[in-house]
């Protein structure tokens, strides 16, 4: 079971939900290649006093709001080519169900009790900060992500964070890539040790959330903390609490995949609350970096912000997921710009992969009927370049099973250029005249080669790879990792299709069609 973070359905996706989307698209899509049982999980994070905010402002109701940003995000899935199994809204009853049950367990344990809240809350990241975290910028108060606070006094039910502790730095000490990469997990296992405060986790200043269930020791209905609710959406999925439906056995998640603002709620309070409700803790929080235009933080005062539909239109979807995926090393931030994608395209997809794709193919297209050819005794060089080609898929899956997506796809791309300069060096078209046996074998290398890398780059550029898994005549059913190997090496004498292109390169407005080729 692999998760993205729910979004705030306050506004339209981002670059960075595209990001986050397309990673763990790619990550759940490399383990189902693999063989898995795989539960892929998103969805969206309607509740709380900024959704409540913006519903105001724009004039609906924040259900409304919570329905049409839904729909964007749908959109932008299916755009992306990385539709989940679920998504799961934090306003629908089988979440409510989920979110009081956690509540009650927690409230049975004994750990969650009456007081009065008094302190700053920033509404833009729906937290709250300690008086020493709080700084003054030309009068105003800010948390120290930047966003303005408010004081807050009412009261609340808390949760009693503060006994967690030991038992938290026992975990992160006993599971070393609970939070990964290190460095998050290094922040995070520094601000445990500093000590924590008990958290107030519900609110009653407006009412757009889960009610939290009347007692008679309160004075008015108390909503729940936005963050308990939409940390719960990883369980409702599951109906792990409820029973409701048949995916129990998916929990504990394997991975919660999130931006690297909001560790503090993955790594902290989220395993202290499963603790308190005796619930297993997911596996590992995989944590990634923020993406940036040009080095600059994407703003709507500065007018950067991009819609990632848009920038699938004009560069196409797999180039986008290629870029975002290799460009990026995992966990690091990274940045945008024209430049940067279309070099990647066109070096990358176009020259290496596109090109020795369409050369080989349209060669045997021309040379051998349109079949797969017959190869001849492989040479060293046709046998390192297939065993390489074999090998490419252990190597990106030992990346895969560390989040490393950006070093499987150099290790795959590696193998690329390493076929496409066994193509250019055995010169297959000048064996045409003088050897035309050899040219069959190198043509059929070369072809299975391609198969070899097709299979395991399905999962970061599926419709690009199946396309070249088409032309290559691989069945449908024979696309799973475990075809990969010898034992499916393409038939001579298979009918294959006429070739098409796989990857076109990008051409700048201006530029003649061809003109760099
Ligand atoms: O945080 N680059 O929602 P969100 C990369 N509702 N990733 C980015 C990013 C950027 N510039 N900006 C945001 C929330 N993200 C909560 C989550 S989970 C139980 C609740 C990432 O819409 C961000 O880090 O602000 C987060 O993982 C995701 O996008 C949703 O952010």
């Amino acid at each position: 079971m692999i998760t993205t973070a729910i979004p705030y359905a306050n506004g339209a996706p981002h670059i960075g939900h595209a990001y986050e989307r397309i990673a763990t698209d790619a990550f759940a899509r490399f383990k189902r290649l693999d063989g898995f049982d795989v539960l892929f999980v998103t969805g969206m994070d309607e509740h709380g006093q900024k959704m409540q905010r913006t519903a105001e402002r724009e004039g609906l109701t924040p259900q409304q709001l919570a329905d049409r940003t839904a729909g964007q995000f749908q959109t932008m899935g299916e755009t992306l080519n990385a539709l989940a199994d679920d998504v799961v809204r934090t306003t629908q009853p089988r979440h409510a169900e989920a979110a009081l049950e956690i509540w009650k367990r927690m409230e049975a344990a004994g750990e969650i009790y009456l007081a009065k809240y008094s302190g700053w809350y920033s509404v833009r990241d729906e937290a709250y900060y300690d008086e020493s975290e709080i700084s003054e910028v030309e009068g105003k108060k800010l948390a120290p992500t930047g966003t303005p606070v408010e004081w807050v006094e009412e009261e609340s039910w808390f949760f009693k964070l503060s006994a967690y502790q030991e038992r938290l730095l026992a975990h992160y000490e006993a599971h070393p890539d609970f939070i990964t990469p290190e460095k998050y997990r290094n922040e995070i296992v520094s601000f445990v040790k500093r000590g924590l405060t008990d958290l107030s986790i519900s609110r009653t200043t407006f009412d757009w959330g889960i009610p939290v269930p009347a007692k008679p020791e309160t004075n008015s209905p108390h909503v729940m903390y936005v963050w308990v609710d939409a940390l719960t959406n990883y369980i409702t999925a599951t109906g792990f609490l409820t029973g409701e439906g048949d995916r129990a056995r998916f929990w504990p998640a394997n991975a919660h995949v999130i931006g690297k603002d909001i560790t503090r709620f993955h790594a902290i309070y989220w395993p202290a609350f499963l603790m308190s409700a005796g619930v297993p803790l997911p596996e590992q929080i995989v944590v990634h970096g923020f993406l940036f235009s040009r080095g600059e933080k994407m703003s709507k005062s500065v007018g950067n912000v991009v819609d990632p539909i848009d920038l699938a239109q004009r560069y196409g979807v797999d180039q986008l997921r290629y870029f975002f995926l290799r460009e990026i090393p995992f966990g690091q931030d990274g940045n945008y710009s024209h430049e940067a994608i279309v070099n990647r395209i066109n070096a990358d997809l176009a020259n290496d992969l596109g090109n020795l794709a369409q050369r080989s193919l349209s060669m045997i297209a021309k040379n051998c009927g349109g079949v797969v050819p017959t190869p001849g005794e492989l040479t060293e060089a046709d046998r390192a370049l297939l065993a390489d080609a074999s090998a490419a898929l252990g190597k990106a899956r030992e990346a895969m099973d560390v989040y490393a997506p950006h070093l499987a796809l150099a290790e795959l791309f590696r193998v690329v250029g390493d076929a496409n300069r066994y193509f250019a060096g055995e010169e297959p078209w000048a064996k045409k005249k003088t050897d035309p046996k050899r040219m069959e074998t190198i043509l059929y290398v070369t072809a299975e080669a391609l198969r070899r890398l097709a299979i395991p780059l399905q999962p970061f550029i599926p419709a690009a790879a199946s396309g070249l898994l088409d032309l290559l005549g691989v069945a449908p059913g024979a696309r799973d990792f475990v075809h990969a190997g010898e034992k499916d090496a393409l038939t001579a004498g298979a009918p294959l299709p006429a070739p098409a292109p796989v990857f076109p390169r990008y051409v700048e407005e201006g530029e003649a069609q061809g003109a760099k080729n």
